[in-house]
């Protein structure tokens, strides 16, 4: 149909290529367990690096993934999502292949303890900010009007100048022109960066995103988790917490000891403020995308 002649060119790749790339899949390539499968890095002949998402069982589950991700991403480009570069079929084979990112997630580089110090202000910031670019263009730009649905650090992947690439549209889920609101009894998303609406009540809208962006947002200044993925006796709860500081006006202190006299502290103010717009309880309080872009770019955002 007429939006499938918008499908950039994917190319198909045999097994054998697939296999020649990855040393026949070997475990010294697998980068990681990814939504459907095992992730390998790859080299192609001509030396351009890729990474290739397997798909490991043909279950219903996995092969719903699959075909999301490979009719939604062939159909987005932007600067901010990761670029698929084709896929192989064959067989019982399903593979997708992609740019490779070198500077692995987000969720390593902020939270890993060996290099979560190595970002600095303007990278956090250039961070923030191309998220917000890419979520707003599959809002908005994409003409498709795609809810991700998944945000989390973890599938914000950064390229070689640390530029963040959003992945993972496996649960990603096309609006109508007229649509707005979904309900799903299929809730599918990361505890923690889901919005209550969409955790309690299947409410899916881009408003969904918009909450899991504030959850990123607070984590990438702050450099701390949205909460314990091990229960010690006092889990973090960085939105409550940000929210408290706030309520003080002691917010720049969600910081701890990483600010010194260079730190743009107005702007990460105001970032924080974003941020909290957006984690706000009921959808119809959060900016939509469009005012997030704006108010990042502005000198003053007032709360609500
Ligand atoms: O944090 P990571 O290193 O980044 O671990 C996960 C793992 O695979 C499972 O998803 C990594 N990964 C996924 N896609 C890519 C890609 N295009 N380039 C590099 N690494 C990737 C992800």
């Amino acid at each position: 149909d007429k939006q499938d002649k918008k499908l950039k060119q994917v190319y198909f790749y045999s097994i054998e290529s697939i296999a020649m790339a990855t040393n026949n899949f070997a475990a010294a390539n697998k980068l990681g367990e990814g939504g459907f499968g095992p992730v390998y890095k790859g080299t192609l002949p001509g030396g351009q690096e890729i990474a290739i998402k397997r798909l490991s069982r043909n279950s219903g589950q996995g092969l719903r993934e699959f075909k999301n991700e490979i009719l939604l991403i062939a159909k987005l480009q932007h600067t901010n999502l990761v670029r698929l570069l084709g896929c192989c079929i064959e067989g019982q084979e399903k593979i997708l292949v992609y740019e490779y990112m070198p500077n692995k997630s987000l969720d390593f580089s902020l939270f890993d303890p060996s290099t979560r110090e190595f970002l600095n202000w303007t990278q956090r910031m250039n961070i923030i900010d191309g998220i917000a670019q890419g979520i707003l263009y599959l809002h908005k730009y994409s003409r498709l009007k795609v809810v991700h649905r998944d945000l989390k650090a973890s599938n914000i992947l950064l390229d070689h100048g640390l530029n963040p690439k959003i992945s993972d549209f496996g649960m990603a889920k096309i609006f109508g022109v007229q649509e707005s609101e979904a309900n799903t009894n299929r809730i599918v998303g990361t505890y923690g960066y889901m919005s209550p609406e969409y955790a309690i009540k299947g409410i899916v809208s881009m408003k969904t995103d918009v909450f899991s962006f504030g959850v990123l947002l607070l984590e990438i200044v702050s450099g701390k988790k949205n909460y314990s993925s091990y229960r010690l006796e006092r889990p973090l709860n960085l939105i409550g917490y940000a929210w408290e500081l706030w309520m003080e006006g002691r917010v720049l202190e969600l910081m701890d000891s990483r600010l010194d006299n260079s730190s743009p502290k107005d702007e990460i103010r105001r970032c924080i403020n974003v941020g909290l717009l957006c984690v706000q309880d009921h959808p119809e309080d959060r900016p939509s995308m469009t005012d997030v872009v704006y108010m990042l770019t502005k000198d003053t955002v007032k709360l609500s």
